[in-house]
């Protein structure tokens, strides 16, 4: 066998071990989001403040579990705006959609600002188990005590 053939069949030989590889690592993630997404969802209710001006989540410890799909509803019943802001939680979690009013996010999401009297669902799966802060980033808010916990089991 010549050079040259012997060298372009050692790169296809690569390459279709690369695409292999590739479809190795990628196929499980993507059967795994599909089969999440189809998964009945838990509903939780978190508000963000109340009627009476609190600057608190209400309840403020929440608890989740790996792999279950949840849909999160936030409201915000108080006057003034308030932040669900979990980055280190976010970052551990399949985000499949945000319904906000008229409009759907889908994609990841680290931060929801909610203006007084709003709503927002929040649908997800936890991927990843720890302990997480949540807190209100509004200025003021975090050290008025609008923080919490959130825990994904393990
Ligand atoms: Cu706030």
């Amino acid at each position: 066998m010549n050079l040259p053939l012997r060298r372009m069949i050692r790169v296809f030989v690569l390459v279709v071990a690369l695409i292999f590889s590739g479809i190795v690592r990628f196929a499980p993630g993507a059967m795994a989001a599909t089969n999440l997404a189809k998964q009945p969802a838990i509903d939780v209710n978190v508000a963000l403040g109340n009627d009476g001006g609190a600057l608190q989540f209400f309840p403020a410890d929440l608890e989740f579990e790996p792999g279950r799909r949840y849909n999160l509803h936030l409201s915000n019943p108080s006057s003034q705006k308030h932040y669900f802001t979990a980055k280190d939680f976010a970052d551990g979690i399949w985000s499949q959609k945000v319904d906000a009013g008229n409009v759907e996010i889908k994609g990841a999401i680290h931060e929801l600002e909610l203006r007084a009297n709003t709503k927002a669902d929040w649908v997800f799966v936890p991927l990843r188990s720890g302990t997480y802060s949540l807190r209100c980033t509004v200025p003021g808010h975090t050290e008025a005590g609008m923080v919490g916990t959130i825990k994904v089991l393990g």
